[in-house]
């Protein structure tokens, strides 16, 4: 059974990845109306990959006997400058997740929780991948800077990110 800080910070996480995922959707629709279809497809799988964070708590609070409670969401931004600073946007909400995921973490070890810290590993793994891939894009950008020709094929290889294979699962990668 699930003890109540470890549900309650759960439900929290549900919501923070949820909101990632409406910030990436929000990022893709910016991108579509620059005319840059690759980096919209980049968000629009990268929004797949949050909702698929959200299913993983939202799974192991049922499977430990618990209860989900879904919170509103917070539109967090709509639009940004360029392309470049829509990524460093990103690259800044993946530390603020990765900090979340270290609370927590240390959250289920006061509690002794360990099925919540064995749970709690894949996300800090996942946390590194994610800070890598977005802070690649960042580096790209910034070596792309005013060159038209050069963000039209930085759009054109970000477009090549595929889909998760299975969204919902909790999989993700
Ligand atoms: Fe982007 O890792 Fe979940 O939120």
């Amino acid at each position: 059974m699930i003890k109540k800080p470890i549900e309650r910070a759960f439900n929290e996480q549900i919501k923070h990845e949820l909101e990632s995922a409406y910030l990436y959707l929000a990022m893709s629709a910016y991108f579509v109306g620059q005319a840059l279809d690759g980096m919209a497809q980049w968000m629009r799988v990268q929004a797949q990959e949050e909702l698929a964070h959200a299913m993983r708590f939202f799974d192991s609070i049922h499977d430990r006997g618990g209860t989900v409670d879904l919170a509103a969401l917070e539109v967090l931004e709509k639009t940004w400058g360029s392309p470049l600073s829509a990524f460093e946007a990103a690259f800044a909400h993946e530390q603020f997740i990765t900090g979340k995921i270290g609370e927590l973490v240390d959250l289920a070890r006061r509690e002794k929780d360990h099925a919540a810290d064995l749970f709690l590993q894949w996300f800090v793994g996942e946390q590194i991948e994610e800070e890598a891939s977005v802070s690649k894009v960042v580096d790209l950008l910034k070596r792309v800077g005013d060159s038209p020709q050069g963000l039209i094929l930085a759009d054109r290889e970000l477009g090549a990110r595929s889909a998760p294979t299975n969204p919902g699962s909790g999989g993700g990668e």
